[in-house]
């Protein structure tokens, strides 16, 4: 398989055959080089060398009533993590300030729940508005199932885009989630659109979908035309029903990568939540087809320090965007 047609077809904006996605996902391992090099072209094109950090907050974890299987926090979950309410607006506040020194281009405030209710709307619009007056860094916000009218309230109080995965393709959703459905996400996505967000959307990997199934999210995010595309693996954490799962290794996260970007050619693709477990020595090879990474860990698990973060952005030659100087 030339790759490099591959990338001259991203490039110009056309899509892949199911084939041609199929023989990305199949590259050989011999031929990883090639592979990582043409959705470099694509990276290179669209990007250039630019990396955008982003650090997360968990604002409320755990006690949440859906069955997501991968998900530490859910009702069936017996993981071992902490539990507690909304945090104080101060703490937010604090977490911008400690993201904008990790020089992160996005501070993402996470809740765990179904779907905000209209007082932790306001109370998180509340945050941002403060947090955009003293830090100068974007503000991306994870709140669940939310309508076009709770969406435009975060949007007008400075929140640049909504975070909703797809998750999985839509065949496999029951599979890792019954208490709410692909569409309900499709519906929160469309809405947070219609309210002026922009969108955050993407996938994990590695819950025991097939390459069909990768194929399909990968096209699904494709059409949704999200600003971001965040690219998980899965964190098989104890006491969730996904625990034994394992079936990555570092070249199947490369070549997912690929394929995201040679199907997703100008978004921004982060290599999110499981790069330090599934990539291990091979992170900066992540970087080639992904321009973007959460910095010192994610919800419930740790993750790389910034600092190294840092230091691998500097060795591979790439460059930091964050947001300007001046407020
Ligand atoms: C996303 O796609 N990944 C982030 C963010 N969006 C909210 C969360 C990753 C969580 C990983 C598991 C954990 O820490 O509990």
């Amino acid at each position: 398989m030339n790759f490099y047609a591959l990338a001259d077809k991203a490039i110009a904006e056309q899509v892949l055959s199911h084939e041609e996605c199929l023989s990305v996902l199949h590259c050989p391992d011999q031929h990883i080089l090639a592979l990582l090099d043409a959705a470099y072209q694509v990276r290179y094109h669209f990007c250039g060398r630019k990396v955008h950090l982003h650090m997360l907050i968990n604002a409320k974890s755990g006690l949440c009533p859906e069955d997501c299987h991968y998900c530490s926090q859910s009702k069936i979950s017996t993981a071992d993590i902490e539990k507690y309410p909304l945090v104080s607006q101060q703490k937010l506040l604090e977490g911008a300030k400690r993201a904008k020194a990790t020089r992160s281009l996005r501070y993402c405030i996470a809740i765990s729940t179904r779907g905000a209710t209209d007082r932790e709307i306001d109370y998180i619009a509340s945050a941002v508005r403060r947090i955009k007056q003293e830090v100068d860094i974007r503000i991306c916000c994870t709140v669940g199932i939310i309508s076009q009218e709770k969406a435009r309230r975060l949007y007008e109080a400075g929140v640049e885009q909504l975070n909703h995965n797809l998750n999985t393709s839509e065949r496999y959703y029951p599979e890792i989630c019954t208490t709410h459905t692909y569409q309900d996400r499709v519906n929160t996505l469309l809405a947070a659109r219609r309210a002026g967000l922009k969108l955050c959307t993407g996938a994990i990997f590695g819950q025991g979908e097939t390459e069909s199934d990768i194929i399909d999210v990968a096209l699904a995010l494709r059409e949704l035309h999200p600003q971001s595309i965040p690219v998980n693996f899965l964190l098989a954490i104890p006491g969730t029903p996904l625990e034994h799962t394992n079936a990555l290794t570092p070249y199947a996260c490369l070549r997912i990568l690929c394929l995201m970007r040679l199907l997703n050619p100008s978004q921004e693709i982060r290599v999110s939540a499981g790069r330090e477990v599934h990539l291990r020595s091979l992170q900066p090879l992540a970087l080639y087809p992904a321009n973007s990474v959460f910095v010192s860990g994610y919800l419930t698990t740790p993750g790389q320090d910034y600092r190294e973060t840092w230091q691998m952005v500097e060795d591979l030659g790439f460059e930091l965007e964050e947001c300007a100087e001046a407020l």
